[in-house]
């Protein structure tokens, strides 16, 4: 069994592209990407995707599908002849895939649940397609802690609901810690393209993740509460005294599984409402809109420093 193992690890390690590190992908007769109504076996996954470096991944189909176009705009990238943008995935009726050229803007839906799905079978995609080195962001919406709404915030390192800075998930009824962290040289790079010009501020800390949006991020506006106003602001003040500075539900699970599978990542938020201050969203949804595109812009400005200079 163990000149077995060599021969599988051989054939892992043969692709040249991103390291795949289940051994029996590699073994089965078609690999089924179920929730992106793709496949190794129907589609020709190298032709539709070996030229991919860049995945971007948000909540909803809306905006990665503005952010599509957007990055279409800014790399100023020529749809083949005859064709328009298209949901790539939209008979899977879960995700929202839209390619242009080099970058692939995915929706992930809301929570690790929904990313983790979306991550396995995007890891997955980019082995099939025998991509190289590819490079993942989220660019998202959060909830500040002691900053600006409308500002944006790049994830130094991930935590969970206990301040840990690790992913948790239960295998074989064991939990399994993942480590969740991010590229500490990416972020750097995405950092200095901030321009003094940008009319908002663009900082960087920890960022947390959560399970729940309301009684999870300690809002008291949910269907229940039971916990004092006291209590409240106690607990978000003690997550800004640790380094905290925003709040959305996916970062952990995205830091370690990306890091896991040796892949480069980024998380880029904008902030919709300072936490120390309020528990509803309440700014007009064009300035919500408006607020949005900051992630992109910069995410863009990484995309577009990195075709010029290859
Ligand atoms: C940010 O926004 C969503 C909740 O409103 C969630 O997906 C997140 O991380
Ligand atoms: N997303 C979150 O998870 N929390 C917020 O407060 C805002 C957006």
């Amino acid at each position: 069994s163990s000149s077995i193992f060599v021969v599988q690890m051989m054939l892992v390690y043969d692709e040249g592209g991103i390291k795949m590190k289940n051994p029996n992908i590699e073994l089965m007769d078609q690999d089924i990407l179920y929730h992106l109504a793709l496949g190794n076996e129907s589609h020709d996954l190298v032709e539709m995707f070996g030229d991919v470096k860049f995945i971007c991944m948000g909540g909803t189909p809306k905006r990665m599908e503005q952010f599509a176009h957007y990055i279409m705009e800014e790399i100023g990238y020529r749809l083949p002849t005859g064709t328009a943008l298209q949901d790539i995935s939209r008979f899977s009726y879960r995700y929202a895939m839209y390619k242009v050229g080099p970058v692939l803007s995915i929706s992930h839906g809301m929570g690790v649940p929904s990313l983790t799905i979306l991550l396995h079978e995007i890891i997955k995609l980019m082995y099939h397609a025998k991509v190289k080195d590819p490079i993942f962001f989220r660019i998202g919406t959060c909830g500040g802690i002691g900053i600006e709404p409308g500002s944006v915030v790049v994830t130094e390192e991930a935590v969970d609901e206990l301040l840990k800075p690790f992913y948790e998930v239960a295998i074989l009824g064991k939990i399994v810690k993942r480590p969740a962290l991010l590229n500490k040289k990416l972020i750097r790079e995405i950092k200095a393209l901030v321009s003094s010009e940008d009319p908002y501020s663009v900082l960087s800390g920890k960022t947390m993740c959560t399970n729940d949006f309301y009684e999870g991020q300690a809002r008291m506006d949910g269907a229940f509460c039971e916990f004092s106003e006291i209590e409240r602001l106690e607990y978000l003040e003690r997550l800004q005294k640790n380094g905290v500075i925003n709040i959305e539900m996916e970062s952990s699970a995205f830091a370690a599984l990306t890091y896991h599978a040796g892949i480069k990542s980024a998380i880029v938020c904008v902030a919709y409402l300072d936490r120390l201050k309020h528990d509803q969203i309440f700014h007009p949804k064009e300035v919500l809109e408006e607020w949005q595109k900051r992630p992109q812009i910069l995410v863009a400005r990484y995309i577009k420093r990195y075709l010029q200079k290859v």
